[in-house]
């Protein structure tokens, strides 16, 4: 009669263990599984990506060892210290000093480990090393202005030395970067807060009015990408989608000469379009003109 409630337990765990991983596997595409195998990561495309992607899967690593420590050592207590009868009430211990100093400084020597490795992922995709190639991104609302240089590190009020393309809500303009070179994107923002956001850089960084946020990123595969706005700007917030065309050096240099051809030069910044934004420069009726 002792062992037949744990066996008859440990039976229906094992039962649904088992019947729910077939039920979650057996949805799954090829594509889902790689997912899975990667803990939700997009597949990195950048060079940088890599130092986010270990953070993220040791994170998960050193997660999943503490979860399984405290899990078994809950499951030990509960299973060897249970009441084993009616009228017996198992051992009641407060204050034990030496377990709650242990259990307030393990968690702090995690956090100092957690800290320690985010620090040294941030440095390296923050790096910045001498860019092949400048980009001058503008979010807007609801857009994005991709200014393309054509020097490696041109002076933005140099405008002979850019060409650009305007996006606009109604369609996802297409940013085109070199493969295996280093591009130094720059943030600008004439409005509000927006977020770059291009899921397979593993990456984000907000796009502050008045602030000159930049990084660096060398694209390591040819493909489409898709880029979003990250952080929620306005009514048409969902409207800052973007692709990311990632193609080969000589792509890219035709790609800077249609625009040019096309007499799409100089550099937007969107920064003037501000002040004629409806309402901006209206002054406040208070109604009030005695
Ligand atoms: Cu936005």
């Amino acid at each position: 009669m002792g062992l037949e409630l744990p066996q008859r337990a440990r039976r229906i765990a094992t039962a649904t263990f088992v019947s729910g991983s077939l039920l979650v596997l057996g949805a799954c595409s090829a594509e889902d599984t790689a997912q899975i195998r990667r803990l939700a990561m997009p597949e990195p495309a950048t060079e940088e990506a890599p130092a986010i992607y270990d953070l993220w899967q040791g994170a998960w690593l050193a997660a999943m060892i503490v979860g399984v420590l405290v899990w078994g050592l809950i499951g030990y207590a509960v299973i060897r210290y249970r009441r084993r009868s009616a009228d017996e009430i198992p051992v009641q211990t407060r204050y034990n000093l030496p377990i709650e100093i242990f259990y307030t400084v393990a968690p702090v020597i995690m956090v100092i480990v957690f800290f320690f490795f985010t620090v040294d992922a941030q440095n390296k995709v923050l790096a910045n090393p001498t860019p092949d190639r400048t980009i001058t991104v503008v979010g807007q609302q609801w857009s994005w202005t991709f200014n393309y240089a054509e020097d490696a590190e041109p002076a933005e009020d140099d405008t002979e030395n850019w060409v650009h393309f305007v996006g606009t809500p109604a369609e996802a303009p297409t940013l085109v970067l070199p493969l295996g070179e280093k591009v130094r994107i720059n943030l600008r923002s004439p409005d509000v807060i927006h977020s770059f956001w291009v899921p397979a850089f593993l990456f984000k960084m907000d796009i502050v009015p008045g602030r000159d946020n930049y990084f660096t990123v060398t694209p390591s595969r040819e493909g489409t990408f898709v880029g979003k706005c990250a952080e929620l700007c306005g009514a048409y917030h969902s409207r800052m989608l973007f692709n990311v065309d990632v193609v080969s050096p000589d792509e890219y240099d035709d790609y800077l000469a249609d625009l040019e051809s096309q007499g799409s030069t100089g550099l937007i910044t969107g920064g003037a379009d501000a002040d004629t934004q409806i309402g901006l420069d209206d002054e406040y009726d208070t109604g009030d003109d005695e």
